[in-house]
């Protein structure tokens, strides 16, 4: 409990971080059309991707301990449905669904984080729901169950872009999972593309998890080695890589105990693979934490590049603050030496000379503010128009770029500051910009390192909390008394 409360608070002040100083800078200068923490307040998501029937709503029964989604060998759910905690009925009370929401509901929400999906349209609010369980398993985590991918059904048969909305979510979710099945070990290129386009290089390794589901239905251990082993190749040539991701294995104790009952001497390798079923389920678990690992690369992601945008728009301005200066500084001689011209020639004009014998000066300093007058008026307006042009196509050198990790922030705000730039020229305030400047400095250089501190300390509790809450001990497993070989 000591453990739940300290990750929950945890990530509340993350999120606050997040809403408190990012957020306001992010908003004011278009980097961001909503608000930062938008899809970071709801609770920790698991997504479950997978081919259709490779047992994706079976898994999710299997963890909430109710036949809660519906299940069947041919395609069999074509909606994306969101499955959380209902608070609203005591846990005591038989697990079942306490309440269901449509998608309108759901896009429109600000509770939730799924407004990002409307642009999905009306034929995906259609195939979208959520649905209230007061399972235990919930208590700190959301589930997002999928319809299964079908080679053969193109984007225009579901009436929105399946690719797209898998993306959106994998952006939303803490952990994906990606089920295959002894059947069909490797065909989802397309998911894997629309993954890799959407989750950083950085993070797509801890946050995907391949999972051979089903592997009660393989009739021997060679045969499960064989499977596995076309699994790893088809993988390898969806990765583009040489090195095999992991790949845990699962089935369905309820499944296996048909499977079982039908020939257990094949089967009895399944007794070896629990600690395999124990992964996959602690991995979900585990999701809350992996929030807050997701939160911190979230909160140095963003400090970090509007650290650099800031960076950018300040450099503009200081910049064009020398260049008028010089400009003014040139106006103000050419002032001079004109004002000093028409001076003189009025003393040597005799026809002055006779007018006016004093306003000589008068003259010269009337020379003077004419120039200046018509300094403003002109040059300088087209020579800051210049200077702008001349930022915009050297944008690259608003910021030193030393590092790779500079570049590539730049590379993620640059578009961004030139549109801030286009639009604004130099009219914002340099002193605002500053002291924006600052706080965003400071969450990128010391919150973001106090954020990391936290999550040591967790994962230190974690390491010493001798309660251990992901045992495999469902009472229908009957896996786990069966017999070793
Ligand atoms: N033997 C065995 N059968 C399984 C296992 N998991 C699921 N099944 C069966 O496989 C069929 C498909 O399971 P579902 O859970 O509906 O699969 P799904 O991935 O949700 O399918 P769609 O919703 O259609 O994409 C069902 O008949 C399940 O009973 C398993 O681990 N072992
Ligand atoms: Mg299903």
């Amino acid at each position: 409990m000591y453990r739940e409360n300290y990750i929950n608070s945890l990530r509340t002040e993350m999120v606050d971080l997040v809403r408190v100083y990012l957020s306001p800078v992010a908003l004011k200068y278009g980097y961001s059309d909503v608000p930062l923490e938008t899809t970071i307040k709801w609770r920790p998501m698991v997504l479950i991707l997978g081919n259709y029937s490779s047992g994706k709503s079976t898994l999710i029964n299997e963890f909430l301990g109710a036949d809660i989604q519906a299940v069947g060998q041919a395609p069999t759910d074509d909606s994306f449905t969101i499955i959380t905690f209902g608070e609203s009925v005591s846990t005591d009370t038989p697990i079942d669904t306490t309440e269901v929401r449509d998608g309108k509901f759901l896009l429109n929400d600000p509770e939730y984080p799924f407004e990002i999906l409307k642009k999905h349209g009306h034929r995906f609010a259609s195939h979208f729901r959520l649905k209230k369980v007061n399972s235990p398993f919930l208590r700190n985590l959301a589930l997002i169950d999928t319809p299964g991918m079908l080679d053969s059904i193109t984007e225009r048969d579901r009436g929105y872009n399946y690719q797209d909305v898998i993306g959106d979510l994998a952006q939303l979710a803490d952990l994906v999972l990606v089920l295959f099945d002894p059947h069909k070990a490797g065909t989802v290129r397309e998911a894997h593309t629309s993954l890799r386009e959407t989750i950083s290089a950085r993070t797509f390794e801890d946050r995907v998890l391949f999972v051979l589901n089903r592997i009660d239905e393989c009739a021997s251990l060679a045969d499960l080695l064989q499977v596995y082993g076309t699994l790893c190749w088809n993988l390898s040539q969806i990765t583009g890589r040489k090195d095999i991701p992991t790949i845990n294995l699962t089935y369905s104790s309820r499944a296996a105990n048909a499977a079982q009952a039908r020939d257990p001497e094949s089967t009895s390798f399944l007794y070896h693979l629990q600690n395999q079923r124990k992964m996959v389920k602690k991995s979900v678990l585990e999701a809350p934490q992996r929030r807050l690992d997701n939160l911190a690369t979230f909160i140095e992601t963003h400090s970090e590049r509007l650290d650099h945008f800031l960076e950018a728009l300040i450099n503009y301005r200081v910049r064009l603050r020398k260049y008028r200066f010089r400009f003014w500084v040139g106006g103000t001689a050419a002032g001079i030496v004109l004002g000093g011209i028409a001076a003189t020639v009025a003393v040597h004009t005799e026809r002055f000379g006779q007018i006016m014998d004093a306003p000589v000066l008068g003259i010269g300093i009337t020379v003077f503010l004419f120039v200046l007058i018509a300094w403003k008026l002109l040059p300088v307006r087209i020579m800051e128009r210049l200077y702008h042009r001349k930022q915009m196509r050297h944008i690259d050198q608003l910021i030193p770029l030393g590092s790779q990790t500079r570049k590539d922030s730049w590379q993620a705000v640059r578009g961004l500051v030139a549109e801030y730039l286009s639009r604004k020229k130099g009219g914002f305030s340099l002193a605002e910009v500053k002291n924006e400047y600052k706080s965003i400095h400071k969450v990128y250089i010391e919150g973001t390192r106090e954020v990391r501190v936290a999550l040591n300390e967790v994962s230190d509790i974690m390491k010493n909390d001798p309660e251990e809450k992901y045992s495999f001990d469902d009472e229908n497993d009957s896996c786990q008394t069966a017999s070793p070989l």
